[in-house]
């Protein structure tokens, strides 16, 4: 793997999160990227943003790693857009493995894949890309969890679960072992899921039940 300087898009809370692990893990950063220009020249935790996504005309995509600082609250399409654009364009985003997450030997982090702080990934487990698994979640054995996806603070994933690209599990949602959740599902924070989820669906309660987006 490359060990080029890295440029976090987006300069927001998210990217804060993400500014520790870096930090922690070691790896050198030169800057922030945000479309919001009033955040140019200003600093985040002592990191300076460069200014807009121009910037990175002024670098090579082979002389930088890019990491995807936009998260989400129910949509990835931002995220997934981001990522989109700037794969396009040659550039290559960096996963991100915060030290205090526990991961086993035998799981397997695709290519710019987040794995914030108190995270666990049992044996088998399989994150996808530029997926985030964020503060404190549990993803037990042999889960499949596709690319975009934001598993959000606290969820539990028991064994075997299956989470389709672009999905949301909300904060501190839990899942028994082998749900299929569908694409671009959203489950309600808190909800305890039993049953599969059709793609597209969103889900709430306990036991989670489908509701209107
Ligand atoms: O295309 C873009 C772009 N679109 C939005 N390029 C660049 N370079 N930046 C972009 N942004 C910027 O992302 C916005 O201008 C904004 O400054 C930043 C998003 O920050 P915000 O604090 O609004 O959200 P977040 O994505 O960092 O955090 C959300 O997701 C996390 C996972 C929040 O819901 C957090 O609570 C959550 N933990």
């Amino acid at each position: 793997m490359s060990d080029a300087p890295i440029i976090l898009v987006g300069a927001g809370g998210h990217a804060r999160v993400l500014l520790d692990a870096l930090a922690l893990a070691g790896q050198r950063v030169l800057g922030l990227v945000d479309v919001d220009v009033a955040r140019g020249g200003r600093e985040l935790l002592g990191v300076r943003v460069l200014g807009d996504d121009d910037v990175l005309r002024g670098y090579e995509p082979s002389a930088v790693r890019l990491v995807n600082a936009i998260g989400s609250v129910r949509s990835m399409q931002e995220r997934k857009r981001v990522y989109d654009t700037f794969v396009g364009r040659g550039y290559s985003f960096a996963s991100v493995l915060h030290p205090a997450a526990t991961l086993s030997p035998h799981a397997v982090v695709a290519p710019g894949a987040q794995i914030m702080a108190g995270v666990v990934l049992q044996a088998g487990a399989a994150i996808g890309l530029d997926t985030i698994v964020n503060t404190g979640a549990t993803i037990d054995h042999d889960c499949r969890i596709g690319a975009h996806v934001h598993v959000a603070p606290g969820v539990t994933l028991s064994g075997d679960v299956q989470v389709g690209d672009e999905s949301h599990v909300g904060a501190g949602a839990t899942v028994i072992q082998g749900v299929r959740i569908g694409a671009r599902c959203l489950i309600a924070a808190g909800a305890v899921v039993v049953r599969d989820v059709a793609d597209g669906k969103t889900v709430a309660g306990l036991p989670a039940t489908e509701k209107w987006r």
